[in-house]
């Protein structure tokens, strides 16, 4: 298209500084980090990679994961535990195949891990599980959450006490077949200069159990205000969406999948819109790049991961984290974990 024709790619330039940790665990492969400061202490909720046999295709069957298992830390840099199974697919009654990325929260006394797996008919919906730990083991309720597809479920607690799912992945994460609303077996992609699907975001119900209102798109703009396009592939949304607010500004930081990055974008409300800034992350060792930020005694942290422990395979992932550095005018310093 004229569109991306015109559009010069700016290479994000990387100013890391702080390390990069070793893999935090290497009993297992970890993959897909969603960290949270749960009484103190850093939860962190990846999948659980597995080599299953299955090939590779584009469609992430190889991505055959059965089990979640949450890892624990008092702090960064310090003891990492790694629990024991937290929710195995056996004890999902709706759930086929492939539990990919989770999420987790808190409210009064409950722990809920959020997650995404295909069904018995190969549809990817998002399911919740509770327990009164953080680390599990959890239960599953039996039903997906009511209205949910696709996958990489995100909540976000805002300050309000007001809880938000965002969730969504192109490709094998099947977001392109929802485009009508309805399930639609063929991929149906917008032209590449069109706008591109965006990332979903619903309110939770009190429980936290189901969505309350109309699931809905979340806004990604440049800068001139205008929706992203799909063929801005190295800016626009794939998959793995994370919000964490900062200095009263709501954060959207997502992958962009074929193109390695993890980018973001700036908006004034949960919802959005946002506007698109730049790259958090730069490509990491392997095809996926899927991140989390959390906020530690007064430091802010990006968890993410990297096939560095498998030596190169893609689904061989391991969970790794780094300092994440706020400019004084709320940009984020782009961070390349290639260069050490
Ligand atoms: O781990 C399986 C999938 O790979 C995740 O759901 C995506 O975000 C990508 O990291």
């Amino acid at each position: 298209s004229t569109t991306t024709e015109t559009q010069a790619v700016e290479e994000p330039v990387a100013e890391q500084v702080s390390p990069i940790s070793d893999p935090l665990v290497t009993e297992i492969f970890t993959a897909d980090p969603s960290a949270h400061v749960f009484n103190g202490k850093i939860y962190v909720y990846p999948s659980h990679d597995i080599d299953a046999g299955v090939p590779e295709k584009d469609d992430g069957s190889h991505f055959a994961m059965t089990d979640y298992r949450v890892l624990s830390m008092d702090s960064v840099g310090g003891k990492v535990t790694l629990h024991d199974v937290a929710l195995d697919i056996k004890d999902v009654p709706w759930a086929g195949r492939q539990m990919w990325a989770p999420d987790a929260a808190y409210k009064d006394g409950t722990y809920y891990l959020f997650f995404p797996a295909k069904d018995k008919q190969d549809i990817f919906r998002i399911g919740v599980a509770t327990s009164s730990s953080p680390v599990g083991p959890f239960k599953a309720q039996p039903e997906p959450i009511a209205g949910s597809f696709s996958i990489d479920p995100a909540v976000f607690k805002d300050d309000n006490g007001d809880y938000y799912m965002y969730f969504g992945g192109i490709w094998g994460g099947q977001l392109q077949r929802w485009a009508s609303g309805q399930y639609n077996p063929e991929d149906v992609y917008p032209a590449d200069d069109q706008p591109a699907l965006m990332p979903k975001v619903a309110k939770l119900s009190d429980d936290l159990m189901s969505f309350e209102g109309e699931v809905k798109d979340v806004q990604i703009l440049d800068k001139d205000g205008t929706p992203l396009l799909t063929g801005e592939n190295d800016k626009r949304f794939f998959e793995a969406a994370w919000v964490h607010k900062y200095n009263d500004k709501y954060y959207l930081s997502y992958s962009t999948g074929d193109t390695h990055n993890i980018a973001y974008a700036i908006g004034d409300s949960p919802t959005g819109p946002f506007t698109y800034q730049g790259v958090i992350l730069k490509p990491v060792l392997g095809w996926t790049n899927h991140h989390s930020i959390v906020e530690h005694n007064g430091k802010w942290y990006l968890f993410f991961h990297d096939s560095s422990l498998s030596g190169g395979k893609t689904h061989l992932r391991s969970v790794k984290v780094t300092e994440l550095k706020h400019r004084p005018d709320g940009t984020i310093e782009t961070i390349d974990a290639m260069v050490e």
